[in-house]
């Protein structure tokens, strides 16, 4: 039986192609979890199984995968790199122990290296380094390690160094114990130091010594007095460091043959708390409690992954959940590897698992031991910044494009769709244009729905400036029972919340009271429909303010029109003018990017209102920005701050466009109406 401090859960964490889905891999294969090492390029791989990584040749699901090595299990979470896929990153931190971030020896610190940093640093969760790809051309662990301490501080911690063969990695050098290893039929054989290492030994045991000063005083004296420390001291040292976050251990090796694999396993054995001394410390003698942090569901049924935060769970319990206030029986339970399960009777206390099946409980819900009281805090994901209009390739597939973007939102609690009662757009709202690309790819796969994505339309408004008095007149007069309806009509500008104010002012019965209702029905049919460009009127008062009936041929219904003629006679001279959306902006920036967000904002005709500094490096702009010129902001900013630039914004106001923008409105709806007809 597994024992929970025989646990670690580890998130593995950075830029994409940094090499982490080779590298659980890796694990996997050099502990026999797997017969064969798989290949990116060939999509072989445990983690990244589904047919959208393969065909992208990259993670978009993170993937938990046991590892078993020396008696622990580690539940290594291979997470994408990649931005869009964020939340997937945010559900497998949610649950994990320690963060594991990969970089490679050649590229060195990236921005995916800089977030995992701070996305870990913020959950206080211990943090280790993997420095891949050591066997690439020109790449340098000394250089990159260095250049990884400069980033983050001497919390940065040397444990290894790579034993090179021109760009071969052959073997490894451990730096506390001071022996060089090498890999022999599957087990690890201890050699001597090769020639000219001796130099960098020294200059990582050196700051080995001055990251483990740092974790105590009696640590500290004994570092100024020039002593060296004995290996159980490295070890306390290092222990009590990783747990405070003084420490990050660093790691290294080669994938691809599995060199520095055992060590890193090792090493995270040795110095990655279990889930009993973890942030979020489990109770194995409480009663049981369960979250679910991540949810799949395939053509193999609905399977909810689960960290056991309490108690152990057990198939055939039946547990709560306080969200849904439903019962859930946890008939069969497994261990997930990839897409392969296995069933199995319990989960113990800080282990992963996953359950089938579960009818009333969704990513981020607590299942609990009835009276137990337990709940735990859901996962906070990113809001999606990304809006686009998703239409069928075929008529009259909203339905089905509606359907299974509700069956996939089970899987990917991020991604919005909002159908625009306005626009009568549906509109899918995203964190980024590869995200949006995968979910549509989706449709068509898993539902056989195709379809493509356009830009939202502006809900733009239109207003009148000037006060005009007009008269609509309707008469039909040929012949039995005729049609007459005659009134005038005062339209002027007004600022009120109403988008119409319907007044009058008429003396001496000139239009009887009865048809009053008729005109204002009339006019407020009217006002959906500007006479500019076709778009909602606001901002208008009209006042009936005189007017002639006839005793036989008026009705309400010649009321109704001659308020409509009065309405287009009327707004046309009135100087109507086209008001568009404009939203408040919050963007966050580092300060090396103000020229260009600045310059950006200009041409997409914002208004700064003003820059401050919030520490980090990071700079917030606020800003006013038409609305229409955003919709691909989400992109642009990412690729100008090469991901490191976040925002929001939200609809403040409508204002009058300027006359460019409104002259090439007015022509394009025209066009659209030509087309239509
Ligand atoms: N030379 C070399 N290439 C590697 C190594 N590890 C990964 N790669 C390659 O780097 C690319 C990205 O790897 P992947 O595991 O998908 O990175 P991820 O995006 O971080 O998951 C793939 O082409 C891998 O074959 C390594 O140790 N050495
Ligand atoms: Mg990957």
């Amino acid at each position: 039986m597994l024992k929970t401090e025989n646990i670690r859960n580890v998130c593995v964490m950075g830029h994409g192609d940094s090499g982490k889905t080779t590298l659980v891999e890796s694990l996997l294969f050099v502990t026999k979890g797997t017969d064969r090492m798989g290949k990116i390029a060939d999509g072989t791989t445990v983690c990244d199984f589904d047919a959208e990584e393969i065909k992208r040749q990259i993670s978009i699901s993170s993937t938990p995968v046991p590892v078993e090595y020396n008696g622990f299990k580690l539940n290594i979470m291979d997470t994408p790199g990649y931005f869009d896929f964020e939340g997937e990153v945010l559900q497998c931190l949610r649950v994990a122990d320690a963060g594991l971030i990969v970089l490679g020896a050649k590229t060195g610190v990236q921005v995916g290296t800089e977030k995992a940093w701070k996305a870990l640093g913020e959950r206080k969760l211990p943090k280790f380094f993997y420095i891949s790809k050591i066997d690439e051309e020109n790449a340098d662990f000394m250089k990159s390690f260095r250049e990884l301490r400069e980033a983050f501080g001497i919390s940065v911690c040397p444990l290894v160094m790579p034993i090179m063969n021109g760009d071969k990695m052959t073997g490894i050098i451990d730096i506390i114990r001071q022996k060089a290893m090498r890999m022999s039929g599957g087990t690890r054989e201890e050699i001597p130091y090769p020639d000219g290492v001796q130099g960098d030994v020294d200059e990582l045991r050196a700051m080995l010594s001055e990251s483990v000063a740092e974790t105590s005083e009696e640590f500290m004296d004994k570092f100024f007095n020039g002593e060296d420390f004995t290996e159980a001291e490295y070890i306390k040292g290092i222990n009590e460091g990783v747990k405070t976050g003084s420490i990050c251990p660093v790691f290294c090796g080669c994938a691809l043959t599995g060199i520095g694999s055992m060590t890193l396993m090792q090493g995270l054995i040795d110095y990655a708390p279990s889930p009993l001394e973890a942030t979020e410390k489990v109770d194995p003698s409480g009663k049981t409690g369960l979250m679910v942090f991540k949810t799949i569901s395939d053509q193999y049924g609905k399977f909810s992954f689960f960290k056991v935060m309490s108690g152990s769970v057990k198939s055939d319990m039946t547990l709560e959940n306080p969200r849904s206030e439903q019962k859930e029986k946890l008939g069969h339970i497994y261990t997930v590897k990839g897409k392969k399960n296995t069933e199995v009777q319990e989960v113990v206390c800080g282990d992963i698992g996953a359950v089938s099946k579960l009818a009333a409980t969704k990513t981020g819900d607590t299942l609990r031991e009835s009276g137990s009281g337990i709940e735990y805090d859901g996962i906070e994901f990113p809001e999606p910044c990304f809006s686009m209009a998703i239409l069928p390739v075929a008529k009259g597939g909203e339905e089905k494009i509606a359907s299974g973007l509700v069956k996939l939102a089970e899987e990917d609690p991020v991604f919005r769709v909002e159908q625009n009662a306005e626009t009568h757009q549906m509109i899918l709202s995203t964190l980024g244009d590869i995200h949006a690309d995968v979910l549509r790819s989706k449709l068509k796969s898993k539902f056989a729905t195709e379809t493509t994505m356009e830009e939202p339309r502006v809900p733009y408004r239109e207003k009148i400036r000037k006060k005009v008095k007009v008269q609509g007149k309707h008469k039909k007069q040929s012949g039995g029972h005729g049609q007459y309806g005659d009134v005038w009509i005062e339209f002027e500008p007004q600022s009120e919340q109403d988008d119409l104010i319907f007044a009058e002012a008429v003396f001496g019965g000139s239009v009887p009271r009865n048809y009053f209702p008729a005109v204002e029905k009339g006019l407020r049919e009217c006002v959906h429909h500007g006479v500019l460009a076709g778009y909602p009127v606001v901002g208008l008062k009209a006042t009936l303010v005189d007017g002639s009936y006839h005793e036989v041929d008026s009705s309400e219904m010649a009321f109704k029109t001659a308020a409509s003629l009065a309405y287009k006679a009327g707004l046309a001279q009135a100087n109507p003018v086209l008001m568009e959306p404009i939203g408040s902006l919050k963007v966050i920036i580092p300060e090396g990017n103000m020229g260009d967000i600045i310059g950006d904002m200009n041409k997409r005709r914002g208004r700064v209102l003003g820059m401050n500094p919030i520490g980090g490096g990071m700079q917030q702009v606020d800003a006013e920005v038409p609305m229409s010129e955003m919709a691909t902001y989400a992109i642009d900013l990412r690729s100008m701050t090469q991901g490191r630039g976040s925002f929001s914004l939200k609809f403040e106001r409508y204002e009058e466009a300027p006359a460019n923008v409104q002259e090439k409105v007015i022509a394009e709806t025209k066009l659209l109406g030509e087309n239509e007809d």
